[in-house]
């Protein structure tokens, strides 16, 4: 296939940009975090969505190597906004379920971070649901050792995947985020039951929650209201090349 062969060669030829989105804490009013989101910018196609060419890399295995460059960059950028006093927050990468089975990460966790200076705390793991069902034990003690180096985990889109509630409390994770599909219909009111039963149990387990997808002042309000502070979605800032982002903090403070 095309774009497999193409994909091959993105990495060395530089085609890949990484996009960062807010996330932003509504009562405090200030940024919190960013999260890394892979762009391709293809030399004949333009620019092609991480929807259409990650499940391609996943298959294919280059999501390893690609994942490995996208951590290196992560650290030093967000190293490089520390250092110019642009912001202080972690950033958030996320992890294919073939990424985190690789073996390879935490020794490429380490020395990104070591290269780059950064420290641990300011760098998390976006993982889903799917990642721990062939192996809970193995995957328990492999999150645990990434937590052991300082980093932050991650459950991206809670609500879509099989995991039990039950899954959240054996889990070591430090941060859940609500799927998108949640609060895009958190005006109807089982979304809402939902929505508040994630948020009152995420609390009473000591995990931060995260809203994602907020893209409403009605979706904010309500959110807040029901206990949840951190938010991302294009109500706050879309995900944008770095150059963009000094903009978009001067129309948002
Ligand atoms: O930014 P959107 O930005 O269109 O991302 C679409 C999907 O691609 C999301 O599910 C997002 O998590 C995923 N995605 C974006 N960047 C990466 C990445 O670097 N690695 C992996 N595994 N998924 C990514
Ligand atoms: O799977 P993950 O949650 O990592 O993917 C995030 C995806 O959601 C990206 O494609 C990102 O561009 C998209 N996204 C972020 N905020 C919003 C939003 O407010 N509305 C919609 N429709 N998509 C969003
Ligand atoms: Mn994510
Ligand atoms: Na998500």
């Amino acid at each position: 296939m095309e774009l497999e062969k193409d994909l091959r060669k993105a990495l060395v030829q530089q085609e890949f940009e990484i996009y960062y989105q807010p996330k932003w804490h509504a009562a405090l009013n200030k940024l919190v975090g960013m999260e890394a989101l892979l762009r391709w910018n293809h030399p004949t196609l333009g620019l092609i969505s991480p929807t259409e060419f990650i499940p391609i890399a996943e298959e294919t295995g280059f999501i390893v190597p690609i994942t490995h460059w996208l951590i290196k960059e992560v650290c030093e950028q967000n190293k490089e906004w520390q250092e110019k006093k642009v912001m202080n927050i972690p950033v958030s990468i996320n992890m294919s379920a073939r990424v985190f089975e690789s073996q390879t990460l935490h020794a490429k966790l380490e020395e990104a971070l070591k290269e780059s200076g950064l420290e641990p705390r300011y760098l998390e793991l976006e993982i889903t649901e799917s990642i721990a069902l062939n192996d809970k034990e193995n995957t328990i003690q492999q999150l645990k050792e990434l937590q052991a180096l300082g980093v932050r985990i991650s459950m991206d889109d809670f609500g879509t995947g099989y995991s039990s509630l039950g899954y959240l409390d054996e889990m070591p994770i430090n941060i859940l985020k609500i799927d998108q599909s949640f609060i895009q219909n958190s005006s109807k009111p089982t979304k809402q039951a939902i929505i508040g039963t994630i948020i009152s149990m995420a609390n009473h387990l000591n995990i931060d929650v995260v809203a994602e997808g907020v893209e409403t002042k009605e979706q904010n309000d309500f959110l807040q209201s029901t206990g949840c502070q951190i938010m991302q979605g294009y109500y706050y800032g879309k995900p944008m090349p770095v150059h963009l982002i000094g903009d978009w903090m001067e129309q948002i403070y």
